[in-house]
């Protein structure tokens, strides 16, 4: 097993301490950080996801994998800046007003900083309004919203009204995700796209960049 499967490893075991000697180990030999990120990390997180979805995977073992990412992405973030792996542009993500969730919301975060993202979080249970005045602040190309619950997906629509009312729609692509949207709810509210997991959302979000 080569090292970039075998730090593919440590994000499906959720290894720690693992990760991290074998990412510092990747680099030492030479290893091209942007493709520990695509070979390695985000092939492991995939997987991570896909178990998770049909049921081999709990939400305990996705946190770990989610941390063991994290902890080797601490490490690649100085590189991948430094080898001038391109920013794609900034993300502007948050769990919308009332829902607590945000465990998907961060594996989304994660991935798009992996794609090239600056990324900035608001964590959960975020308002339309609030999203409207960071949007303002931060100026995000892309604004990504979360939501897992049935009661809370139509904030997801508030939101996109607040950002009108604040003349700022124009400014903003919106995308959408987690357990129960669809693309056909996405449509409905006039957001800019839907990804169903963390690897589609960054893919999502290179594509409306490059469609901006
Ligand atoms: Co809650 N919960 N929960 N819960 N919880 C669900 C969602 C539920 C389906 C469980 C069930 O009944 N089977 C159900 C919702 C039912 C519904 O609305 N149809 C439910 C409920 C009812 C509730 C409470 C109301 C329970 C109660 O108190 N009676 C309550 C609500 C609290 C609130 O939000 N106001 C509640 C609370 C909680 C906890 C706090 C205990 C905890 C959340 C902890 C946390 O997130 N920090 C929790 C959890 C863990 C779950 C389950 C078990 C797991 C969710 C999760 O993290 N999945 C969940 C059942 C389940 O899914 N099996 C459930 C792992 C994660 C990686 O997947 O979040 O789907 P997911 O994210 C995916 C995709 O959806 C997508 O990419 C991610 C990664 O691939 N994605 C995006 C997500 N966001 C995206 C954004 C994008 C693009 C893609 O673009 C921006």
């Amino acid at each position: 097993m080569d090292i970039l499967e075998q730090i593919s490893k440590n994000v499906i075991e959720g290894k720690l301490e693992g990760i991290q000697e074998l990412t510092r180990s990747a680099l030492n030999q030479g290893q091209d950080p942007q493709a520990i990120l695509n070979q390695s990390l985000m092939v492991g997180m995939q997987y991570v996801g896909e178990q998770f979805k049909i049921g081999e995977m709990f939400v305990p073992e996705v946190l770990r994998s989610a941390r063991a990412m994290q902890s080797a992405m601490d490490l690649l973030r100085p590189e991948l800046v430094e080898s001038g792996a391109a920013m794609m542009g900034k993300v502007l993500i948050g769990t919308v007003q009332g829902d607590l969730h945000d465990i998907g919301k961060n594996l989304v975060g994660i991935m798009c900083e992996g794609a090239g993202f600056e990324v900035r979080d608001l964590g959960r249970d975020i308002s339309p309004e609030a999203f409207a005045a960071q949007v303002e602040e931060f100026q995000p190309d892309v604004l990504g919203l979360s939501a897992l619950l049935t009661t809370t997906m139509r904030e997801m629509e508030h939101t996109l009204k607040a950002l009108e009312k604040a003349g700022l729609r124009e400014r903003v692509r919106v995308m959408i995700g987690g357990a129960p949207i669809t693309q056909e709810f996405s449509d409905s509210i006039g957001a800019d796209g839907y990804a169903s997991n963390a690897v589609s959302a960054a893919e999502l979000a290179k594509r409306l960049c490059d469609a901006a």
